[in-house]
């Protein structure tokens, strides 16, 4: 079974800034704590981060007959990507989105999401443990 772990924006700066909201781990800790689970879970995970819409919808494009499923955080581009909605239904890959914070309790523009629709789960609040949530749910519906 593959995952593909896909990032937006800013999440490369995991642990630099905004403690209070993100923790103090760095992208590096996701990636490792993320690889550890897919050691645990007997599945293959790939992590990518990309800054650029463009981007993310050629990876979700890219992931189509390689990837089984996608943990998605789109970061900031949740809030405003059509584009992203259109990848992720073209495709049709299992998706759970992911947040490290509780968007529900942010500001108003967060309480949107445009990949939801798209999505068969949103894990949202659990910190860095939501993306190992998120695959353990992928695993279990991709073997259902
Ligand atoms: O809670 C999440 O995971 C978010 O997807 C994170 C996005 C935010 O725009 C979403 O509303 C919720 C922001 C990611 C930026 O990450 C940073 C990490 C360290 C320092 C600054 C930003």
């Amino acid at each position: 079974m593959n995952l593909l772990i896909l990032n937006g924006p800013n999440l490369n700066l995991l642990g630099l800034r905004e403690p209070a909201i993100y923790g103090r781990q760095s992208y590096a800790d996701l990636v490792l704590m993320i690889q550890d689970a897919a050691a645990r879970l007997g599945v293959s995970a790939t992590v990518r981060q990309s800054n650029h819409e463009g981007t993310l919808v050629d990876e979700i494009q890219a992931a189509y007959g390689v990837f089984d499923g996608i943990v998605f955080n789109p970061a900031a581009y949740t809030h405003t990507s059509v584009a992203l909605l259109d990848a992720l239904k073209a495709v049709g890959i299992p998706t759970v989105e992911v947040h490290i914070s509780d968007v529900s309790k942010r500001e108003d523009f967060r309480q949107v999401s445009f990949v939801r629709p798209a999505c068969i789960a949103t894990i949202a609040g659990h910190g860095l443990g939501g993306y190992i949530e998120a695959m353990e749910l992928l695993k279990e519906h991709l073997t259902r």
